[in-house]
């Protein structure tokens, strides 16, 4: 899956299933990748070469990772991690 950064202030979203999305390359500015409750996925990636991400679930943590990707989960809440949805 090729992924373009989102920006809070992109609010357009698409409104197809996740499923229909594999192997979208995102070239709209407009369209936001959506989880099964509706809500736009959440994306964060390695910006400085390092390799690594800073954990949203714990603050002033690290990930080993170049990109993470994770939904608010059933409640729709990013902060409430028991549902939440993440790659790593
Ligand atoms: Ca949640």
């Amino acid at each position: 899956m090729r992924w373009r950064k989102l920006t809070p202030s992109l609010t357009t979203p698409c409104r197809i299933p996740p499923t229909e999305c594999d192997n979208v390359a995102i070239t709209d500015p407009s369209f936001t990748l959506l989880d099964v409750w509706g809500q736009p996925y959440r994306l964060s990636m390695d910006t400085d070469g390092d390799g690594k991400v800073s954990d949203p679930e714990h603050p002033g943590m690290w990930l080993a990772h170049p990109v993470i990707v994770w939904s608010a989960g059933d409640d729709g809440n990013p902060a409430t991690w028991a549902d939440n949805i993440k790659s790593w």
